[in-house]
């Protein structure tokens, strides 16, 4: 990209900021160049994970959330991970429908990704997506993401707070509490508390949040909602802001930004070695063994081919 673009993505130009997404996404060597470029230009804009089922409301939620947050006069962006959909670039339809209302908004951005390859590569280009609406000067980020395991983990280190959403049908799924949904969540919102059962997951989940060892002082809370009745949402988001402030004062969040970088350059190493490794050689033997010897003895003699 040249500097005049860099520029005007800087001063926030959507199409701007649209092209130099579309370079990350499609992982164009041009990309690297570019978040090089607006590195040193982050808003450091405050980034918040939501998570849960398909169905549960995410979007709704968001739209909501956007409502508010415009209220108090942030730019706000949103991304939409879904690693199920084979749309990519622009939004889904569905979402389409659930925050129509913020189209038009020049201050909000929205955009949707799916998967192409795999699932560790999202989380990075996710970010970086990230990345980039920071430095155009969104000062909020809200990333959705349904909860489906790996991708929703690397997706979740990524952001300064993680809201995860259910609904009161979910209490007797207890899988999704193994799968360490009280181990990543900051804020719990109970959606759908137009329909029964709300209260009793409340209670659960407060039971368990209980035996929770002392996360750093943070009491995690658990809010009741209903999205399309637009009850609770004000709690919710006190609740975002109240995360974000004990974020700030109490240095969690600094930690956090520590560890994400830390990760990146971790994985941009990894990302290079692995690029020298594989030469045409390693690779053709790879190929051309399979399976004759144990990955064991192949892994050995890989390594040891010069
Ligand atoms: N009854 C009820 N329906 C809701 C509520 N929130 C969302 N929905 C509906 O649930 C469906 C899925 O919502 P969506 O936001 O797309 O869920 P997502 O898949 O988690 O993003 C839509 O038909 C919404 O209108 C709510 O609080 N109560
Ligand atoms: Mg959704």
């Amino acid at each position: 990209m040249p500097d005049a673009a860099i520029q005007s993505l800087l001063d926030g130009s959507g199409k701007a900021l649209a092209a130099a997404i579309s370079l990350v996404e499609d992982e164009s060597s041009r990309a690297e160049a570019l978040l090089e470029a607006i590195y040193p230009h982050p808003g450091s804009a405050y980034r918040i994970g939501i998570t849960g089922p398909p169905g549960a409301g995410k979007s709704s939620l968001v739209d909501q959330l956007i409502t508010r947050f415009r209220q108090s006069d942030r730019r706000v962006g949103v991304i939409s991970v879904d690693p199920t959909s084979p749309f990519t670039g622009g939004a889904l339809l569905g979402d389409r429908l659930r925050m129509g209302r913020h189209y038009r908004d020049r201050d909000v951005f929205i955009r949707s990704m799916a998967t192409r390859g795999h699932s560790g590569g999202l989380a990075s280009r996710s970010q970086e997506v990230g990345d980039l609406l920071d430095a155009a000067g969104f000062g909020v980020l809200l990333f959705e993401t349904i909860g489906v395991g790996q991708i929703e983990l690397d997706v979740m280190e990524a952001v300064d707070t993680t809201l995860v959403v259910l609904v009161p049908e979910s209490g007797d799924d207890i899988q999704l509490m193994k799968a360490g949904i009280i181990e990543i969540a900051d804020v719990f919102a109970i959606n759908k508390a137009d329909r029964e059962g709300a209260g009793r997951l409340a209670s659960l989940l407060e039971q368990m949040l209980a035996m929770k060892p002392d996360a750093g002082g943070w009491q995690v809370p658990v809010e009741k909602t209903s999205a399309t009745r637009n009850e609770g949402l004000d709690e919710l988001y006190g609740r975002l802001l109240e995360h974000h402030a004990h974020l700030q004062e109490s240095g969690a969040g600094r930690r956090k930004q520590e560890q994400r970088y830390r990760r990146r350059v971790e994985s941009q190493v990894a990302s290079q070695v692995m690029g020298k490794f594989w030469t045409p050689a390693r690779g053709h033997l790879l190929e051309s063994r399979l399976e004759a010897v144990s990955p064991y003895e192949l892994a050995r003699t890989i390594l040891e081919l010069d």
